[in-house]
């Protein structure tokens, strides 16, 4: 009740100084305050379904329903906050049909939702919010902008499930009151997409972004390039995209690929969200699609032939070839330009047809040119059979190689976990899903949420985790429907991995929470897999 707190604050200073003139009806003021926007009876309202479970939440009973005339206040005016003030107007007009007017200012006025910078101490660090519902408006605070996105997706689920409808809906807009403070337990909740295997124009990607950012997932790895596949323009290399981009699994042919532009909005709309994308250029295998560009990348000087089918470790760049280094060197320069993350991902992965001995030192050689255009390097865990350099990451992914990152952790790499018997959503959920494979494993809706990364890899522990990561590898998956059947709900209870406290991962909560996301989903347009280990609402 922050206004009726300030309005108790006049009357006992008015008391104090004895005037005694304090109006009968005052104290009823700030009641009245409140009923203006109390809410119809038998209204609904309930902090229970939050996904990712917040640290803490404490609903004290009441209700606020959103009025129309609230406004978005946002403090400080800083052309960052309010950007993030219009995201928000953007998620809550259409269903509304509310103006939502976004502006700066200092103090909270009642009925409105008040985004603010938090001021002194902060002990909820970078991505951590603190959300107050009181019975006159919200006041939602960060010491970060990215801490208000990620208060800003509670807000959404605290929320009836139609404010996601793109079009007007009937209210109220209630929000039930009382406090959350939450922050997450790991830095790094990812999300992969290979754009390599089949191609996902910018439009289909940024759908993918808005159902991402909803479970405050932090990181969009896109794995630009495999043997089937170069999927963004390279100025210097242009035959890479020219001709390495125009197949994909199965044969379809086109400009396959991102123009340095397309990828640029695709970031922006990302970073926007506060996700961070990490661009994938996978080497040395995984390479055909480069192999068949240029001629000068095989050891015979002989291009290779475009692949559209979906065998794996076929292919290698000749190791130690000039023109090789330069490739590398050109590559990794125009992608991390393009690139305003901290990281480059250079794969990698499942080098069958380079040595031992070439593997380790093409590993070796790419450490300080990616060091050199100011990025941190990521792989996959097969580097931790090369010598790493501090600060790398290894992004663990074959549950029968858990060696791989312990050599990365015993290097004093941080490791990324994305084994593929939780983590991969191109794992069928059961033997009769249509699409995906099924080499780690079946992968349903509970073993890829009841797990604990620090006990997951012996050896791995938590200090030693950056984070979790989805991946969803697409030699299956070819349509936007089909990525969202593979990644919903699965991404939700990861993003609830990598966000929640470990004493909260439960799956017989989790899966009543989740239930009640399938309207939400609904609404949103965004598909999902209903099984019947979730009671879908
Ligand atoms: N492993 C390959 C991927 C993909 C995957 C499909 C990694 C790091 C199997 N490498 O996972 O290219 O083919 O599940």
């Amino acid at each position: 009740m922050r206004y009726a707190a300030h309005l108790l604050v006049v009357l006992l200073l008015g008391a104090a100084c004895g005037n005694g003139a304090v109006p009968p009806d005052t104290a009823d003021a700030a009641a009245d305050v409140a009923s203006a926007f109390a809410c119809p009876p038998g209204t609904v309202a309930t902090m229970a379904n939050l996904v990712p479970l917040p640290v803490a939440s404490t609903p004290d009973g009441g209700q606020f329903c959103l009025p129309a005339s609230a406004a978005i206040e946002v403090n400080p005016p800083t052309p960052e906050l309010l950007a993030i003030g219009q995201y928000l107007a953007a998620q809550l007009r259409p269903a509304t049909g509310f103006a939502l007017e976004v502006r700066g200012t200092a103090t909270p006025q009642p009925g409105n939702i008040h985004l603010a910078k938090a001021q002194g101490k902060w002990a909820l660090g970078e991505e951590g919010y603190g959300l107050t519902i009181a019975a006159d408006g919200v006041t939602l605070t960060a010491a970060q902008p990215a801490g208000l996105m990620r208060g800003i997706q509670t807000l959404r689920q605290l929320l009836p499930a139609t404010i996601e409808a793109g079009t007007p809906q009937p209210g109220p807009w209630p929000l039930a009151t009382g406090t959350i403070h939450d922050q997450p337990r790991f830095a790094w909740r990812g999300l992969m997409l290979d754009v390599a295997r089949h191609f996902f124009a910018v439009a289909d990607v940024k759908r993918l972004i808005d159902a991402a950012a909803y479970y405050k997932i932090n990181r969009l790895h896109l794995h630009l390039t495999d043997d089937q596949g170069w999927r963004l323009v390279i100025t210097s290399w242009p035959q890479l995209s020219a001709l390495g981009g125009s197949t994909e699994v199965g044969g379809a042919t086109g400009p396959l690929f991102y123009s340095q532009a397309e990828f640029a909005d695709l970031v922006a709309y990302a970073a926007a969200r506060y996700i961070t994308v990490v661009p994938e250029i996978d080497m040395p295998g995984h390479s055909n699609a480069a192999l068949a560009s240029y001629a000068a990348l095989n050891c015979d000087n002989t291009a290779t032939a475009l692949y559209t089918g979906t065998e794996v470790g076929f292919s290698s760049l000749c190791i130690d070839a000039t023109p090789t280094t330069k490739f590398v060197g050109d590559v990794l320069g125009e992608v991390s330009k393009l690139t305003p993350g901290a990281w480059l991902h250079i794969g990698d992965d499942e080098a069958k047809s380079t040595s031992a001995a070439d593997y380790a030192s093409f590993v070796q050689a790419l450490q300080p040119m990616v060091a050199a255009t100011g990025k941190k390097l990521i792989g996959w865990a097969d580097i931790g059979h090369a010598t790493l350099t501090s600060g790398a990451i290894s992004q663990h992914w074959n549950p029968y190689d858990p060696t791989s990152v312990q050599l990365a952790v015993q290097q004093h790499a941080q490791a990324l976990l994305s084994p593929a018997n939780r983590a991969y959503l191109d794992m069928k959920y059961d033997a009769d899903t249509p699409l995906g494979q099924v080499w780690a494993g079946l992968v349903d809706e509970q073993q890829a949420y009841a797990w604990n990364p620090a006990t997951e890899v012996p050896g791995v522990g938590e200090a030693d985790i950056v984070g979790v990561e989805a991946a969803l590898w697409t030699e299956t998956i070819v349509t936007l429907a089909d990525i969202e059947v593979m990644t919903f709900p699965r991404l939700a209870g990861l993003a609830e991995v990598g966000w929640s406290p470990v004493a909260s991962n439960d799956w017989a909560g989790y899966r009543l929470r989740i239930a009640a996301h399938g309207p939400r989903l609904s609404a949103m347009g965004v598909g999902f897999y209903k099984s019947a280990r979730i009671p879908w609402e």
